[in-house]
C-alpha cells in the first residue's frame, strides 16, 4: 500500500513543491531544499498554530504533550523524529518537497474522523454502497469526514462531521424529523467498527504538518438509509450514495480504507 504519493504531488492551493529525491529520513539528501509554504488563512488565525520557523526546546516539548484526540497519543508521535537545527516536527513518513504548514493549522499531526457508511444497495443487494462527498476544494469523492476539534471525542466528530457534510448541518435538514434523528444518532451512540487509525497521504501534507485520522465503519439497514435525506453542506458540492468498487477514486487515502470495508463485507455479510 502506498502511504506517500498525494502528499508529494500537487494541490490546487499551493505553490509547486520540490521534487524529492530520497523520501526517507533515514536516507540523507543534502541537496534537499524544500518550498516553505503556509497559505495566508492559517497565518494568525486562532484555531492555527502560532507561525515559527524554528522551535524553542520548551515550544517542542509542548507539541509533543499537548492533548490530541479527546487524550490518545497520536500514532505518530512515538516515531515523530526532530529536524536537529530547527526543532521542527518531521513527517513521520518522509519528505515532501515543502516545509511549512500549507492548509493545516497545526504543526505535527492534524487530527480527522472519518465515518464510513454504508447500505445495501436497493436495485443490487450484493453490492454495498457508502455515503460519499463531493469535495469543495478539490472536487474529488470522498468520505465525509473532518477534523477533531480541541475537546472533541472522535465519536463526536464521526457524528458531527457526517451531519455537517451529508446532511446539510450539525441538526440536519428541513427533511430530518426528530424521529429519524434519533435514529441515526442511536447509530453513531452504539459506535462504529474501527477501519484504521494513523498517518493520511493527505494532498495538504508536507514535512512540519500532516494529516492523522481514525475511521469508523457504520452499516445503516434498509429501511433507515432510505430514509437518510442526503443534503450537502458547507464544504461539498455533492453528496451520494456510491456502489463500492474496485476502480472507486476517492481523495487522499481514503479508497485504501474503503478497500478494507468492502473485503470485511465479503467475509461477513452486512445487513443481507
Ligand atoms: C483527510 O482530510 C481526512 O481523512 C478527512 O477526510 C479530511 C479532513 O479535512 P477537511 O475535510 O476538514 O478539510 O485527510
Amino acid at each position: 500500500m502506498k502511504t506517500h504519493a498525494r502528499a508529494l504531488g500537487a494541490h490546487i492551493a499551493y505553490p509547486p513543491r520540490v521534487g524529492v529525491r530520497k523520501v526517507s529520513w533515514r536516507v540523507p539528501d543534502p541537496s534537499y531544499r524544500p518550498v516553505l509554504f503556509t497559505h495566508s488563512s492559517v497565518l494568525g488565525a486562532s484555531w492555527a498554530d502560532k507561525d515559527v520557523t524554528v522551535m524553542t526546546a520548551k515550544e517542542r516539548s509542548r507539541l509533543c504533550h499537548r492533548p490530541t484526540r479527546a487524550g490518545r497519543k497520536p500514532s505518530s508521535l512515538a516515531r515523530m523524529g526532530f529536524v536537529d537545527k530547527r526543532r521542527m516536527p518531521r513527517n513521520p513518513v518522509g519528505r515532501t518537497g515543502m516545509r511549512g504548514r500549507g492548509l493545516l493549522g497545526r504543526y505535527g499531526a492534524n487530527f480527522a474522523a472519518d465515518p464510513i457508511v454504508t447500505r445495501r444497495n436497493p436495485a443490487d443487494r450484493t453490492v454495498l454502497q457508502m455515503v460519499t462527498i463531493t469535495r469543495r476544494d478539490t472536487g474529488e469523492l470522498a468520505i465525509p469526514g473532518g477534523m477533531v476539534e480541541y475537546g472533541e471525542t472522535v465519536n463526536q466528530t464521526l457524528r458531527k462531521e457526517f451531519y455537517e457534510e451529508a446532511l446539510r448541518s450539525e441538526e440536519g435538514n428541513d427533511k430530518m424529523t426528530a424521529g429519524l434523528q434519533a435514529k441515526i444518532d442511536a447509530v453513531f451512540d452504539k459506535g462504529g467498527a474501527l477501519v484504521y487509525a494513523g498517518y493520511v497521504d493527505d494532498p495538504r501534507n508536507t514535512d512540519d504538518a500532516w494529516m492523522e485520522t481514525e475511521v469508523h465503519h457504520f452499516h445503516l439497514d434498509d429501511d433507515l438509509a432510505a430514509q437518510i435525506p442526503l443534503q450537502a453542506g458547507d464544504d461539498a458540492q455533492g453528496v451520494a450514495w456510491e456502489d463500492l468498487t474496485p476502480a472507486m477514486r476517492l481523495y487522499a487515502s481514503h479508497k485504501d480504507w474503503v478497500d478494507v470495508v468492502r473485503h470485511r463485507s465479503r467475509l461477513r455479510s452486512f445487513g443481507k
